[in-house]
């Protein structure tokens, strides 16, 4: 097979890891505390996710799974052949599998993701499956512009796949600027293969942020055990926990790290008081209706071309092109 070295953009890199402390002085500092959702995967974090995955309550990956099980041979006639597919991300890569198994002829496989562990492990598992297939991994931040690099031979078109709904994580505004990014990167005859989870009854998606074995609840809180570990902040882990509930009017389950009492947290050389029952905003993950998600792409010059459902209709594929 053909493997290419990682490469990195120096310039395209989240910051350094000791600007943490920055990061974590900067949000905690705010009136509404507020940390970024990127900060969930660590090492640990993002072990924990794999296993929020295989949680029954989170039905996204299930249902994902489902649908490119019934679907995959469907999207890929969808893609064309000669298709150079760039993914958002690495993951377990099993979506991915399913789809690349389908696929006509593709020119190369693209996986772009920030840390190089998994990237690297995704690159090996898929060398072993398909050994003629040109794999070019890219170790960069995806929500900054991509280098991406020159494929093996011309490609008739260059697809984009953001699977997960993991779109869901930026807020509405930040979700069309990445949108539009995609779109200068995919070209005139590109297209966005993308998965994004449906609104549905508010029960089954709260129960999706709250499982029962506490996955979800570690996976949070997780976040403050990283910023122990690497920023030697002193979170008593025990004085705080997980809260997930959806919010109607902004179709998006809210995800909040809740001081249970009144106290003080050592960042750095300063202090950060919380008063009991103060939040940090963790985490959005948006909801979305076909149309809701048809305007967002509009939004970004982009229109849906098809859209595959689960057979459980909860979550979606959508092909998006200019
Ligand atoms: C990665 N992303 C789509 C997940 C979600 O559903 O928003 C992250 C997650 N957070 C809690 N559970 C899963």
């Amino acid at each position: 097979s053909s493997v290419q070295p990682c490469s990195t953009g120096d310039d395209d890199r989240r910051p350094p890891l000791n600007d943490l402390l920055a990061i974590a002085r900067h949000g905690l500092g705010l009136k509404l505390k507020r940390l970024p959702s990127w900060l969930f995967y660590d090492e640990r974090g993002s072990a924990l996710f794999e296993r929020i995955c295989e949680q029954p309550e989170y039905y996204l990956t299930r249902c994902e799974v489902a649908l490119m099980d019934e679907h995959a041979a469907s999207i890929a006639d969808s893609l064309g052949s000669e298709v150079r597919l760039v993914e958002y991300g690495s993951g377990s890569g099993l979506k991915t599998r399913m789809l690349l198994r389908e696929m006509h002829d593709p020119v190369s496989y693209v996986p772009v993701e920030i840390s190089p562990a998994p990237l690297n492990e995704s690159v090996r598992r898929l060398a072993l499956e398909f050994p003629q297939l040109p794999l070019q991994p890219l170790c960069a931040d995806f929500s900054k512009p991509l280098r991406l690099p020159i494929p093996p031979r011309a490609p008739r078109r260059t697809v984009l796949y953001f699977p997960g709904s993991t779109i869901g994580n930026f807020e509405a505004r930040d979700a069309v600027d990445l949108l539009r990014k995609m779109r200068n990167e995919m070209g005139d005859a590109g297209g966005i293969l993308i998965g994004v989870d449906l609104k549905k009854d508010v029960a089954q998606m709260e129960a999706a942020y709250n499982d029962r074995a506490g996955v979800t609840a570690e996976f949070t809180l997780n976040m403050l055990a990283r910023l122990n570990r690497e920023i030697g902040s002193d979170f008593d882990l025990s004085a705080f926990h997980h809260h997930a509930r959806y919010n109607p009017m902004a179709g998006r389950i809210e995800t909040h790290i809740v001081s249970s009492r009144e106290q003080q947290v050592k960042i750095g050389s300063s202090k950060v008081g919380f008063r009991a029952d103060e939040v940090i905003q963790v985490e959005y993950s948006c909801k979305y209706s076909l149309e809701d998600f048809a305007a967002l792409a509009e939004k970004a010059g982009l229109a849906v071309m098809r859209t595959w459902l689960d057979p459980q209709r909860m979550f979606s594929v959508q092909y998006l092109v200019r």
